[in-house]
């Protein structure tokens, strides 16, 4: 199982499209063979060598990928669900089905390769090394749609940024426009785009920092809407991912302001169902944008987010940098209790 780095390391391959294959094999089938003088039956020869060449090709582009792949439950279950998410839940079939066509296409090779040893003169090699060439594109063909799948899944996982799994990790969650990225990128080397529109943020990003000379990974996550996990996107399915299984505390994010982007009643249903996967010892509630209330707004939320949350809550403003570092600090405290 992937502890530590990046799980993008172990997706170092690349899928070729369907196209692509097929055009590089009938590029192999025309291609000229340069035959030392000495060589008898020069004709059929050539066509063996053709058949050993796309054999070699077609093995190492395709069919070999599933020997350079980990199996998903080799994996952290985070990237799991992000498999799960991007709706990519037949990873491991299609993993096994490409290392069944490889035995296919082998033994195919195998039989046609004999069959052109003892063809009888150049035409029959020739129709024998056709037919070689039609029924290999077939065997590709038929896995066509698993290999469209396969390079979504790796793309998926490669997106992720390195998490050292090893490491503490404070994810950041809330609706979208609370201000998320403005605090990560406040508190840690991560500098992620920041706008006044929803879904600003579409990825998982990681910055790093240090507290009190602890490496501390902050975790910047896509809003989530408060709505049940079946309705949610894929973009707020990473989000929920990463709440679930990177989380060593959360610090949940609140925009107080009279005209937030989604309303606080909107704001404290979703903390209710994040609370629901975390102990409350584990989740900061952090009141974010006081620079933009007064006093009476202030009690008035401060008032509602404690009738339904008995852990700690705190103000700040990631804009204007006030408490935030006090914010994180306070979050990797939890982590350790
Ligand atoms: N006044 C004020 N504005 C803030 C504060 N924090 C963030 N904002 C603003 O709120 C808007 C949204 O900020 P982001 O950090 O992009 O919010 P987000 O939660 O990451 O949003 P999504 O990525 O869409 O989920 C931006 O216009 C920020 O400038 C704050 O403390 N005070
Ligand atoms: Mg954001």
């Amino acid at each position: 199982m992937e502890k530590e780095g990046c799980v993008s390391r172990l997706f170092r391959v690349s899928v070729p499209k369907f196209e692509e294959v097929r055009h590089r094999v009938l590029q192999l089938s025309r291609k000229p063979i340069a035959l030392p003088k000495s060589v008898k039956k020069r004709g059929m020869v050539k066509y063996l060598e053709r058949i050993k060449s796309i054999y070699t090709y077609l093995d190492s582009a395709i069919f070999s990928l599933p020997a350079k792949l980990p199996r998903s439950g080799e994996l952290h279950p985070f990237y799991r669900e992000l498999l799960k998410a991007a709706s990519i839940e037949s990873y491991d079939d299609i993993v096994g089905k490409l290392a069944g066509f490889r035995r296919v296409l082998r033994n195919l090779t195998l039989r046609y390769s004999l069959r052109v040893k003892e063809s009888l003169d150049v035409n029959e090699s020739r129709k024998l090394f056709r037919e070689y060439v039609g029924r290999a594109l077939s065997i590709v063909r038929r896995t066509r749609e698993d290999l469209e799948m396969l390079a979504r899944a790796i793309s998926e996982l490669r997106r992720m940024p390195c998490i050292n799994l090893n490491e503490l990790k404070v994810v950041v969650a809330g609706m979208p426009q609370v201000g998320k990225s403005t605090f990560v990128k406040s508190v840690s080397s991560a500098n992620p785009k920041i706008s006044p529109f929803p879904f600003t943020t579409r990825e998982i990003i990681v910055g790093h920092t240090l507290i009190s000379g602890r490496r501390v990974q902050v975790i910047d996550t896509p809003g989530i809407l408060d709505r049940p996990p079946e309705m949610l996107n894929n973009v707020e399915l990473r989000a929920l991912a990463a709440l679930r299984y990177l989380a060593d505390a959360v610090v949940f994010l609140i925009d107080p302001s009279r005209d937030s982007y989604y309303s606080l009643e909107q704001q404290l249903n979703l903390l209710k169902n994040v609370l629901e996967h975390f102990r409350q010892g584990r989740v900061l509630v952090a009141i974010n944008k006081v620079d933009r209330v007064d006093n009476l707004r202030l009690s008035e939320v401060l008032r509602a987010v404690a009738r339904l949350f008995k852990g700690d809550i705190m103000v700040m403003s990631a804009l204007k940098g006030i408490n935030t570092v006090e914010v994180l600090k306070r979050a990797t405290d939890l982590a350790h209790c």
